[in-house]
């Protein structure tokens, strides 16, 4: 099932999946159909046997400026309450366990930026514009803003952030370490996630699994749990076939041909 109204789907490089958000006239912005339909290539790229790793991107203009506000206005606490509001938006951060770069060119706002949190790695062009400005909506973050945010760049300056609405370009993004990388161009900037992409689909599905799961596991656990959650999982690979193989590669200077077990 293919037919999607608000994103499109594509696999541009062996091994990558790619979605691309692609509301225009409302600049991405995340309705609930749009997060549906997101969720259901995610899966479909989940479970997919050829994609080892997803980029996923919005425009050159934006990569969503937000939730849809014209979509929540009416809404009631009760409604919100009882039907879990948002709830499904968090998804991808449990339910996909292959790599995803988030590909960020323009408007990055509110949800567009909690959403992009939620990825694994954000590149961005140096000129994107990252936000939580739902302080000028009269209500706060719903999808993680304030606490992933606050992880990446620190008490500080989430505060500040979150307080004043005021937006953060893809330049201070890179720097405050909130994206691994920012691009002069939006051309640049996709080559580049998509050259990531193929990079990391090229090794073991295995490994590539795991060390996203440790690193993932860096945000939720206490210094010494992680460190001893780490071994226990880097122990437990030399239960796989591909550590084999990696490690004998390497002396026979030959290249890995992995097994995905
Ligand atoms: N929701 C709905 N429609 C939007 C949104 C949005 N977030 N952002 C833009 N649009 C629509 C505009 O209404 C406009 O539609 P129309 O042509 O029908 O009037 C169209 O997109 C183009 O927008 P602009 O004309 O405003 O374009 P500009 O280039 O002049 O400005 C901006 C671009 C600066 C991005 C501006 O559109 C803007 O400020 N947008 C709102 C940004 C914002 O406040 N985002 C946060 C939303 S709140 C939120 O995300 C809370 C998250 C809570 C958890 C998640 C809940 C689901």
């Amino acid at each position: 099932g293919s037919n999607y109204e608000y994103i499109q789907v594509s696999e541009p490089r062996p091994g990558v999946g790619q979605v691309t958000l692609n509301r225009p006239k409302a600049l991405n912005a995340l309705c609930t159909p749009l997060i549906n339909e997101l969720n259901r290539a995610l899966a479909e790229f989940q479970s997919s046997p050829t994609v080892r790793a997803i980029v996923l991107t919005g425009s050159e203009k934006a990569f969503a400026a937000g939730a849809d506000i014209k979509e929540m206005a009416p809404l009631t606490f009760s409604k919100a309450y009882t039907s879990s509001f948002i709830e499904s938006w968090s998804t991808l951060t449990t339910s996909v366990k292959k790599p995803i770069i988030a590909a960020v060119s323009g408007h990055a706002l509110g949800g567009g930026c909690e959403l992009a949190l939620m990825t694994d790695i954000i590149y961005c062009t140096a000129s994107a514009n990252f936000g939580q400005p739902e302080i000028k909506l009269g209500t706060i973050p719903g999808a993680g803003g304030s606490q992933r945010l606050t992880r990446a760049v620190g008490k500080a300056k989430a505060m500040e952030l979150i307080l004043t609405g005021r937006s953060f370009s893809g330049d201070e993004a890179e720097r405050w370490g909130v994206a691994a990388r920012s691009f002069p161009t939006y051309e640049a900037l996709m080559e580049a996630a998509l050259k990531t992409a193929e990079t990391i689909a090229g090794y073991s599905k295995v490994a590539v699994m795991a060390a996203k799961e440790v690193v993932n596991k860096s945000q939720d656990l206490p210094l010494r749990d992680g460190v001893e959650y780490e071994r226990r999982v880097f122990h437990s690979l030399f239960g796989s076939r591909d550590q084999k193989i990696g490690m004998k590669a390497f002396a026979e200077k030959k290249k890995a041909e992995w097994s995905d077990e």
